[in-house]
């Protein structure tokens, strides 16, 4: 395969700044992960685990400093501080150059530098664009072969394109005083250092894929969303595509597998992806989503055959498992797992743990790296080229008060109001306090590459493009009583919210009005064999005005903080809700 000249020509450029002892052109053959393994399985940098119970597994546990996203050394390095927005870190593309060079230079002495070629997206589709990402992380080779279509397959699609968005990155000496997670939106560059963790290293996945890759979709008219992508199949057969954007850790994966309960005969559900869609207005004037990755990188705590079986199944061979506890017979083990709590085990540290040690054995983020393609509930759509139709997109976020179960938006512009002023509770995915509430429109907080204000202002433009856009919906699986339990049992349960969805989104689907949105009717969800009781039903589906009032307070000074490239549109939403509430 001939290298194009810009590949080549920054390839040596990076060799020369870095200074490492090879270079190695990553082809993603099995031969070549199988050498890729054997290496780190003698320096270390994985643990195999018992071959019976999970063939082709490895634990690897990064620096106890490196275990989540670092949001606060995460930059958008526009040449104007306006174009990255209040929202995100801003560096000059000079200062960030400036200032991060000298840590990539000699970095990788005595190391070997990998040059990984990676498409993001079904092979052979219109819309998969290519990166490559050079490394000195092994760990990072391995996984982004699980997570994109890795190595031969990347070159031929450049050769067809010629583009390609560059990644560099290196672990440098891990400590978070030098890590930088720079973003170049015009150069559609990527710097990453001081980091091995997933969502600062894997380059593909929120850097180049909702980062940069935001900025693409605004430039040429498509979207990029931190959604999950299910199809739900009625009894007679017909599948219905939903999307969804939930914030880190609040549910994209879970949704994305689900299993119906006994109860709903006939109902199936498809897994398309279960954390990124690239999204695009099609001949017919539906929203066509592709899943750009090919793999998972999926949360561990609490992930059990109860919550989450096509998970579990899909984990069982071939992954990689980040920051879990080991058992003494050589098996992953983490909180809220199948298994009760070993007596004796190595904690994510690789310190002795028992149940009494008073620590979690496994780090609250840990994660587990696997195929997609391994996913029993896999959609035979997945691959697409042409990806699948959206009916409708779900926002939701962990909300102990407020949020109903669900309602929908009026309109688009209504829809869009309700993702722009989406707000939940912070998880573990990230480092900094847990379960503080904050915005975070479309999930996608994080993970914008723009302002925030001409982000919302591209959502706008997209819903006059698509002559039949999508429905909205916003939801919320977490919703607690005074005790602070859960109201609604969730998981497999969402089900019966996802058919009032699918309903909604077809045109029928009973409902109420309310000031935020149209409520299900209480008769409208099936509650078939629930255990939930009217009561509870209630007060999942109440909208408590006084509350309202003050939400709609809160949401101001997100507004005003925007400035005036806040779309007038979504002020005068915020106006007629007001207004609605009175
Ligand atoms: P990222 O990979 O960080 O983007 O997370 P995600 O959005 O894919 O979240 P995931 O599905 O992994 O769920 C995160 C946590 O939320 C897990 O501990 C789940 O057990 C829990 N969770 C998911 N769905 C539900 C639900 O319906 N109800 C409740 N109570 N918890 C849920
Ligand atoms: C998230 O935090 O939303 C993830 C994990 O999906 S990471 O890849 O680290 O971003
Ligand atoms: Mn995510």
């Amino acid at each position: 395969m001939t290298i194009p000249k810009a590949l080549n020509d920054w390839v040596r450029e990076s060799e020369a700044l870095c200074k490492p002892s090879r270079v190695v052109w990553c082809e993603g053959s099995d031969t070549e992960h199988a050498a890729l393994v054997r290496d780190m399985v003698k320096s270390g940098v994985l643990l195999p685990l018992d071959s019976k119970t999970y063939p082709g597994c490895h634990l690897h546990r990064s620096d106890p400093s490196d275990v989540a996203r670092t949001e606060h050394l995460t930059f958008i390095c526009s040449e104007k501080k306006e174009d990255a927005g209040p929202t995100n870190n801003w560096m000059s593309p000079a200062d960030a150059r400036a200032r991060v060079r000298p840590l990539f230079d000699g970095a990788m002495k005595g190391r070997t530098m990998y040059v990984v070629p990676y498409l993001m997206g079904p092979a052979r589709s219109p819309f998969s664009k290519v990166g490559v990402e050079i490394t000195d992380s092994p760990y990072v080779v391995a996984s982004m072969r699980t997570m994109t279509r890795m190595g031969t397959i990347a070159l031929e699609h450049l050769a067809g394109m010629g583009e390609f968005v560059k990644g560099l990155h290196s672990l440098g000496d891990l400590s978070p005083e030098r890590r930088s997670i720079c973003h170049f939106p015009r150069e559609r560059e990527i710097w990453s250092v001081g980091s091995g963790y997933g969502g600062n290293a894997l380059l593909g996945k929120k850097c180049f894929a909702l980062r940069i890759a935001s900025v693409q979709a605004r430039d040429e008219g498509w979207m990029a969303e931190h959604m999950l992508i299910v199809g739900i199949e009625d009894p007679k057969g017909n599948v219905t595509y939903v999307a969804a954007a939930f914030p880190s850790a609040c549910g994209k994966t879970n949704l994305a597998m689900l299993v119906p309960p006994a109860s709903q005969k006939g109902w199936k559900v498809w897994t398309v992806g279960d954390d990124i869609a690239w999204m695009r207005v099609g001949a017919d004037g539906r929203l066509w989503a592709i899943n750009p990755e090919a793999g998972f990188f999926g949360v561990l705590p609490y992930t059990s055959s109860k919550t989450n079986p096509n998970a579990l199944a899909t984990l069982k061979h071939n992954s990689i498992f980040t920051n879990a506890a080991l058992t003494a017979d050589g098996k992953p083990w983490w909180e809220g797992a199948d298994d009760p709590a070993p007596s004796h085990a190595t904690d994510w540290r690789g310190q002795p743990w028992t149940p009494s040690s008073g620590t979690v054995a496994a780090h609250p983020n840990s994660r587990f790296t696997a195929p997609a393609a391994q996913c029993p509930s896999i959609s035979p759509k997945w691959e697409d080229p042409q990806g699948v139709p959206i009916s409708a997109i779900v926002f939701g976020g962990r909300r102990s008060k407020l949020a109903p179960l669900v309602y929908q938006a009026r309109d688009w512009a209504h829809g869009v109001f309700m993702g722009a002023t989406m707000a939940s509770e912070t998880t573990a995915a990230a480092t900094g306090a847990v379960g503080v509430t904050r915005r975070d429109p479309m999930a996608m907080l994080p993970f914008c590459g723009y302002h925030m204000g001409d982000y919302f202002a591209h959502w706008l433009r997209m819903g006059e493009r698509a002559p039949k856009p999508p429905a909205i919906f916003h939801v919320n699986w977490f919703r607690k009583d005074d005790a602070g339990k859960f109201l609604w049992p969730g998981f497999g349960e969402n089900l019966r919210v996802l058919r009032w969805i699918v309903d909604r989104a077809a045109g029928s689907g009973k409902s109420v009005e309310s000031p935020i949105g149209h409520l299900p009717t209480r008769d409208a969800l099936d509650v078939t064999a629930l255990s939930v009781t009217p009561p509870t039903m209630d007060a999942l589906l109440s909208v408590d005005r006084t509350a309202w009032q003050t939400e709609l307070a809160e949401q101001s000074p997100f507004f005003d903080k925007l400035g005036d490239r806040l779309p007038q549109r979504l002020r005068d939403e915020h106006a007629t809700l007001s207004k609605r509430l009175k």
